[in-house]
């Protein structure tokens, strides 16, 4: 074993201050497992490294993880820009963390100029969590490429749980696909809205309402807590005219006010309820096969798109049909078939 003397994490933390990129996989395995941050933040960056030579490394690293995934509970929390997800976060966390978890906190952003600001202001909206040490939070890797802001998340996720994290909490960024993203990596998907937006669903698509398994209506507080409740009542009554859900699962609806730290434990409640819910139905080890499965399918997808598009053929191809389509050439659907047949050849 390369390195073995850095696999005491606090040597470790030393050492890489001077040289990032000095330890080998079980070095980096064993100082995770020490719950060692700083380690563990390293890993998380060769994961979302677009070196080759990074990702064998972390590869290497996630070999050890599949071990610890198993007592832990993944929730997804989207909704809105502004609806208070990140406030709402940082008031969970701190419950949690009373109760004696140790919580982990992402966030999903497909696109990079978002991530940016959102980087900033989780700092400044958890400023208690991100001072505790039984959290950890960490602004999921940037990038134009949806599939890849996947990959690196469901790779972190399975990090922090090898690090002794036993929740993973998974914030969407931004609005568009990332919500679908975090929902098949995540157990529990909590839906957060608004009171006073009237009754249509706040511009939240009807299909994000039916994946939703518990509805929080935030911000119940000030002048707002009539519309909060009235918020509360319609959302319940609208639920029961989605279609019949594969789990049997009644959707809960609760509120909180995340600001002034009130009704948490309901909701706590509701996702516990749901937990035990899928476990006695043996749906939580479904759910966690279907998520692997997705994380296959999906790093397939895109390790099979990098190698095509790593031939140079391909790439001035590709370049000239574009040209070509928008010139009017030539119809897009004669050029995909015209790539295909081009890509067939080389395989
Ligand atoms: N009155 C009230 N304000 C809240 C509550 N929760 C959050 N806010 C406020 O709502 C604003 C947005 O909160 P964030 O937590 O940043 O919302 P977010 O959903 O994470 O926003 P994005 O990440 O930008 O989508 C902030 O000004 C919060 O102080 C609440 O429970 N009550
Ligand atoms: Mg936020």
């Amino acid at each position: 074993m390369k390195n073995k003397k850095f696999i005491n994490s606090k040597a470790a933390e030393k050492f890489l201050d001077k040289s990032k990129t000095a330890l080998d996989a079980s070095g980096y395995i064993k100082g995770i497992k020490k719950k060692n941050k700083v380690l563990l933040s390293q890993a998380i960056t060769l994961c979302e490294s677009t070196k080759k030579e990074d990702h064998l490394l972390a590869e290497q690293i996630l070999e050890a993880s599949n071990a610890y995934q198993h007592k832990t509970l993944r929730i997804g929390i989207t909704g809105s820009p502004g609806v208070g997800k990140s406030t709402f976060i940082e008031y969970l966390g701190n419950y949690l963390i009373e109760k004696g978890k140790k919580i982990a906190v992402l966030a999903v952003d497909p696109s990079s100029k978002i991530t940016k600001g959102s980087i900033l202001g989780d700092k400044t909206r958890m400023t208690n969590l991100s001072k505790n040490e039984n959290a950890f939070i960490r602004p999921t890797a940037s990038g134009s490429q949806l599939g890849g802001v996947a990959r690196s998340t469901q790779e972190t996720i399975s990090l922090c749980e090898m690090a002794g994290y036993e929740i993973i909490i998974v914030e969407t960024v931004g609005v568009g696909q990332s919500e679908y993203l975090v929902h098949s990596m995540t157990d529990v998907f909590l839906l957060l809205i608004q009171p006073g937006a009237g009754d249509e669903l706040q511009g939240i698509k009807k299909g994000i309402v039916e994946m939703a398994d518990v509805i929080v209506v935030n911000k119940a507080d000030g002048d707002k807590i009539h519309d909060a409740r009235q918020a509360k009542a319609s959302y319940a009554k609208a639920i029961h005219l989605l279609s019949k859900r594969p789990d049997d699962w009644t959707v809960q609806v609760q509120s909180c006010s995340s600001l002034e730290q009130t009704g948490v434990e309901d909701i706590w409640d509701s996702v516990s309820t749901y937990k035990n819910h899928l476990i006695k139905r043996k749906e939580f080890i479904k759910k966690r096969k279907s998520q692997n499965l997705n994380f296959f399918q999906r790093s397939l997808k895109e390790g099979i798109w990098d190698l095509i598009f790593a031939k140079s053929q391909i790439n001035k191809a590709v370049t000239e049909l574009k040209t070509q389509i928008l010139n009017g050439k030539i119809n897009p659907f004669t050029a995909s078939s015209l790539l295909l047949k081009k890509i067939q050849k080389l395989l």
